[in-house]
């Protein structure tokens, strides 16, 4: 069970923080500790029980690593809408059966400070205020060092959410790593620039993010056509297609992704659109594409990224639980976001508090993730 109000402070916080000083307030009434406290199906539904702060001053006292971040708008979606549903359903129907994480020895509520900071508000059919109230809920937690994770939503919502990033942590100077089915680099779709199919195009043509900074795993299947890519190919951008996945295995694309990555920006962004799984493990998705990749594979890539790159900022997009089947969808993007949690902590300095259980093949000496 995890201690909501007395997770252990890394001893770099007040380094990282623009005028963090002191001791952290992370004082819960007793009630609510108790509520948050339950079984996951029961009490106040914030994202894997963490505590609910609503007010920018209760970041800068509170002084969390992460904050959880609702982006609850699809209404740039060009098949299923739905993922409107996805923050709630993340919060209320993944099943949470503890906080330990087996393969890396650590628990990850106590070595993190993690809290859920609600929802950016988004009124239906206003897209520029919906946008703009991402980027501001978003800028609040990431312009205070604090890692956002932003739950969508369609994928429009990361045009906002990573420009508020980059705002934060240098314009220009984050790469993205993005996964997903489809590169979401169009001009326009209907004539609509905020599209679900656009957000990369607009943050390359703003220059948050450059082409080259971009890294794109896992694209399949029958769009965007070959025009978008010619343009794609002129910015730099690199992509790994689940043709090369399914020749070369993910490990071994993850390496060359990572690397690519880091060539030249500061810091990651993890964009993850969930219909980079396939189907048959993520049918709640408005644009399900088949041939995707396996939930063994994404959550140790995702964990891969926490764990080997400075990351700053993650979303997962794309999950619309009215299609979802026996909450297969909801588990599996809440787990993304669990490996990212257990990652970022043992880059954090965790493993020096942890035994990694031995693999059976390094014997003589295995390597730990942070050394
Ligand atoms: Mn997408």
């Amino acid at each position: 069970m995890k201690d909501l109000s007395n997770s252990a402070q890394s001893p770099r916080r007040d380094e990282d923080r623009p005028g963090g000083r002191g001791v952290p307030d992370r004082h819960l009434p007793p009630g609510l500790t108790a509520q948050l406290s339950g079984p996951s199906y029961a009490g106040p539904a914030t994202f894997a029980q963490c505590p609910l702060l609503s007010e920018p001053e209760q970041l800068d006292s509170w002084r969390p690593d992460v904050a959880i971040v609702g982006a609850p708008w699809d209404d740039s979606t060009t098949n299923r809408p739905g993922a409107r549903f996805g923050p709630r359903a993340l919060r209320a129907l993944a099943y949470g059966p503890g906080t330990y994480h087996l393969d890396l020895g650590v628990e990850i509520f106590d070595a993190l400070a993690v809290i859920d900071y609600g929802d950016a508000l988004c009124p239906h059919g206003r897209v520029e205020a919906s946008h703009a109230n991402i980027r501001q809920r978003v800028g609040e937690i990431a312009s205070r060092g604090i890692i956002p994770v932003v739950l969508g939503g369609d994928h429009s919502i990361t045009w906002p959410a990573a420009t508020a990033v980059a705002e934060a942590r240098g314009w220009g100077r984050i790469g993205v790593v993005h996964f997903d089915a489809h590169a979401d680099t169009a001009d326009s779709i209907e004539g609509n620039l905020a599209s679900h199919g656009t957000p990369m195009r607009r943050l390359i043509e703003s220059g948050a993010v450059p082409g080259k900074n971009f890294v794109q795993v896992g694209l399949r299947g029958y769009w965007p056509p070959q025009e978008t890519f010619e343009w794609m190919r002129d910015q730099q951008m690199r992509w790994h297609a689940m043709q090369e996945v399914w020749e070369r295995g993910l490990p071994a694309v993850m390496a060359d992704a990572v690397a690519e990555a880091l060539e030249e920006a500061d810091c990651i962004y993890l964009s993850l659109d969930i219909d980079v799984l396939d189907p048959g493990f993520a049918p709640g998705t408005g644009t399900p594409e088949p041939g995707g990749l396996s939930p063994a594979d994404l959550l140790r890539a995702a964990r891969l990224l926490a764990l080997e790159t400075p990351l700053v900022a993650m979303d997962v997009v794309e999950v619309a639980p009215a299609y979802d089947w026996a909450e297969l969808t909801i588990n599996n993007a809440h787990r993304v976001v669990l490996e990212v949690l257990a990652g970022i902590a043992v880059r954090r300095g965790a493993a020096s508090r942890i035994v990694l259980p031995q693999r059976a093949s390094d014997r003589s000496g295995p390597s730990r993730p942070g050394e």
